[in-house]
């Protein structure tokens, strides 16, 4: 375009896919960094087990790793999951995982879901209280969340690419959701799905010729004290049960529907 900074082009152009409500907004010059800077990180290899990533599951498509990293005393083990998934899209994906209508049929560990903002329609603010863990306080997760479409060509091979990253809002900008009884999680999370087309066809695509590639990567803190061994004994309980059901749910959503890219 010959005019590269209207917000019309901004609009239509923007490397997230993003509409113009959520570019206005004051929190996105924040999201709109850490979706780039996260989108990098879940490219970035695991390396052959020189940059510290060690395997925890290893079934099939699936696999997890884990690094071992404690701040204070907290564990907050980053955690970076792969998997490969027939017949759906990386929009498909994504649209299941944003959504807030379908999360508590896939989310096990949810006790409630509110919506504090809506920045726009793909970009949302979460106050989610999840399930106690006995002896540990409870905890909840609040959050923005931004859906799009990444147009910046570095997946030449993939029919396309959209991500969803979730990422701890500040309180101070949402004193509402301050909750006497929980203990907030610090988070930052996100989902990358490439979709890839058997053969590149062009035509009469059928959900058999597609296969989605998805990355998931998650550093959670728990915010205060949680006892070291049990927290890594739930995440690698946790993560694997949330991939598998997670996927399996959007396998069936998707498979008497139309195709959506
Ligand atoms: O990414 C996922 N879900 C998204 C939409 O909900 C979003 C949520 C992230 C939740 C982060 C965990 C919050 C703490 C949960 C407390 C654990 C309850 C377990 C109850 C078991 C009966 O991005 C999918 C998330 C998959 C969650 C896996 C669980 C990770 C556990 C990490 C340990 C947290 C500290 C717990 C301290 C007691």
């Amino acid at each position: 375009s010959s005019v590269p900074n209207s917000t019309e082009n901004a609009a239509t152009e923007d490397e997230f896919g993003t509409g113009g409500a959520a570019r206005v907004h004051r929190l996105w010059p924040e999201i709109d960094r850490i979706c780039t800077e996260q989108l990098k990180y879940a490219r970035a290899g695991v390396g052959e087990g020189g940059n510290g990533w060690q395997i925890f599951v290893d079934e099939g498509e699936m696999k997890m790793y884990k690094r071992e990293e404690e701040v204070n005393g907290l564990v907050v083990d980053p955690l970076k999951a792969c998997h490969m998934v027939k017949g759906v899209t990386a929009r498909e994906m994504c649209h299941y995982f944003f959504m807030p209508e379908y999360r508590n049929d896939w989310e096990t560990t949810l006790e409630d879901v509110q919506i504090l903002e809506r920045i726009s329609p793909d970009t949302l603010v979460f106050l989610q209280t999840h399930k106690r863990i006995w002896p540990a306080s409870q905890r909840d997760a609040m959050f923005w969340s931004h859906m799009g479409k990444v147009n910046d060509n570095v997946d030449a091979d993939a029919h396309d690419v959209w991500i969803v990253c979730n990422h701890s809002a500040d309180e101070k900008d949402y004193p509402e959701s301050k909750n006497s009884k929980c203990v907030r999680v610090i988070l930052t999370v996100i989902l990358v799905c490439q979709t890839y087309i058997e053969n590149n066809k062009t035509t009469n695509i059928t959900r058999d010729d597609l296969s989605c590639k998805i990355t998931y990567c998650s550093v959670v803190n728990p915010g205060g004290w949680a006892p070291a061994s049990a927290l890594r004994a739930i995440y690698k309980r946790e993560y694997p049960k949330f991939l598998k059901r997670f996927t399996k749910y959007v396998i069936d959503q998707c498979k008497d529907k139309p195709i959506m890219f």
